[in-house]
């Protein structure tokens, strides 16, 4: 129960060389640091990472008015200082102090309290702890990778039949391998690269890599016994033309109105069993998410990532209206882990999925695997490649080597 000196931070360069904030509390015994992600496909209403003066801003806002506020305080009134963190903010999306400086603190502080108590951070969350399926990104286009790309932003591979994590984390690196082994074959004249959260960026188009990934999951199973299934993140509101109400798929040159949309989505989780399908409507589009939904019930999980930015309030909308069964957690979209955990809560109680989730620009802080196992979400959204994602499996194979915990149940 360490009370607050003072609280520093500095500006660190993330995954794609940009800054973010690093927020360090300092106790008498120890100091403990966290560190912010930042997205690139950002929700309209989720907290702004930075205010207008940038990390700078944050940085001073934070060491020379919101750290005096924070001193003295017990590192286990985990609620009063993030009440705090919004009192002093004063604004509703935090883009007073930033959404990235007040995550940054609010999960610095919860690592401090589970240091003086000498647990793990996720044994410090939450209580019958199991691990997540990573559900990870294995060929990327939209806005995380540069040039002709795939219009959807993430073709993702779910392990559903691994008995451990490390052994669903195997296998998402063998599908990995197995789709750029495939495309050497299928398109010999292409180079492939990497995106930001390193997944494979090649020229396919939408069927293309969907056949691909089929195939490579059919691989891995034949040779590891394990069931996999694909995920789809098409991050919609990037295609989305808001004054010609349709959806604009440049690469495949064709518009869709919200009515196709949804025909075309249904296409593709029938066609090609997709398992998970994140945003693929519009962020204000309760009522096609609804439509979805309808249509798929336990065949698969429809997601809302920017339509819920992790706030509990459009989750609650979100579930009034049957519009998902399934929500990305992302921690820095909601600004504090108290908002996270009660967002997370309503998850549970209201049966809808909770998907932790990392951001497209990552740190090595490898909290998320001790978010994900805390607040018991039986998915964690996870990269393959890349130290920065790496950073979290590792954490979770400790995790699991640590304290012998098992697998969730699988999600569907
Ligand atoms: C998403 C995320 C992570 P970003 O859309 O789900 O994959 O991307 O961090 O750019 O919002
Ligand atoms: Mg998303």
């Amino acid at each position: 129960m360490p009370a607050i000196e003072k609280i520093s931070a500095r500006k660190i360069l993330d995954s794609r060389g940009k800054y973010t904030i690093e927020v360090v509390i300092h106790s008498k015994s120890f100091k403990t640091a966290a560190c912010a992600p930042s997205g690139a496909s950002v929700g309209k209403f989720e907290a702004q990472a930075f205010p207008e003066g940038g990390v700078e801003s944050s940085i001073q806002l934070l060491q020379n008015e919101l750290s005096p506020k924070l001193k003295g305080m017990n590192t286990e009134d985990q609620t009063e200082i993030d009440k705090i963190i919004w009192k002093f903010d004063g604004t509703k999306n935090l883009s007073k102090i930033g959404g990235n400086a007040a995550i940054a603190t609010s999960t610095a502080v919860a690592k401090a309290e589970s240091k003086s108590k000498n647990l793990m951070l996720c044994q410090y969350l939450g209580s019958n702890l199991r691990l997540p399926f990573p559900l990870s990104n294995v060929i990327g286009g939209g806005v995380h990778t540069k040039g002709d790309s795939i219009e959807f932003q993430e073709f993702l591979v779910l392990p559903l039949g691994a008995k451990t994590f490390e052994e669903a984390a195997k296998t998402n690196i063998m599908v990995h391998r197995a789709v750029a082994e495939i495309i050497m074959k299928t398109h010999p004249n292409y180079v492939l690269g990497r995106n930001d959260e390193g997944a494979w960026a090649a020229p396919l188009t939408i069927n293309e890599a969907l056949e691909t990934l089929t195939k490579a999951i059919e691989k891995v199973e034949e040779e590891t016994g394990v069931r996999a299934k694909i995920g789809i993140d098409a991050a919609a509101s990037e295609l989305w033309n808001g004054r010609k109400e349709e959806y604009v798929y440049k690469k495949e040159n064709k518009r869709l109105t919200s009515e196709q949309q949804l025909e075309y989505v249904l296409d593709l989780i029938h066609n090609y069993e997709i398992a998970y399908f994140e945003d693929p409507f519009q962020e204000e589009d309760f009522e096609y998410f609804a439509k979805l939904t309808a249509n798929t019930k336990n065949r698969s999980i429809i997601t809302g990532d920017d339509l819920i930015v992790t706030h509990k309030k459009r989750l609650q909308t979100a579930i009034e209206k049957n519009a998902i069964t399934g929500s990305i957690i992302k921690p820095n979209q909601v600004g504090t882990l108290t908002d996270t955990k009660s967002t997370v809560e309503l998850c549970h109680k209201s049966k809808v999925i909770p998907a932790a989730s990392h951001r497209s620009g990552e740190t090595a802080d490898p909290a998320l695997a001790h978010i994900a196992v805390g607040l018991n979400c039986p998915i964690i959204k996870i990269g393959i490649m890349g130290g920065e994602r790496m950073a979290k499996i590792n954490e979770l194979i400790r995790i699991e080597d640590t304290l012998k915990i098992s697998m969730s149940k699988p999600p569907i």
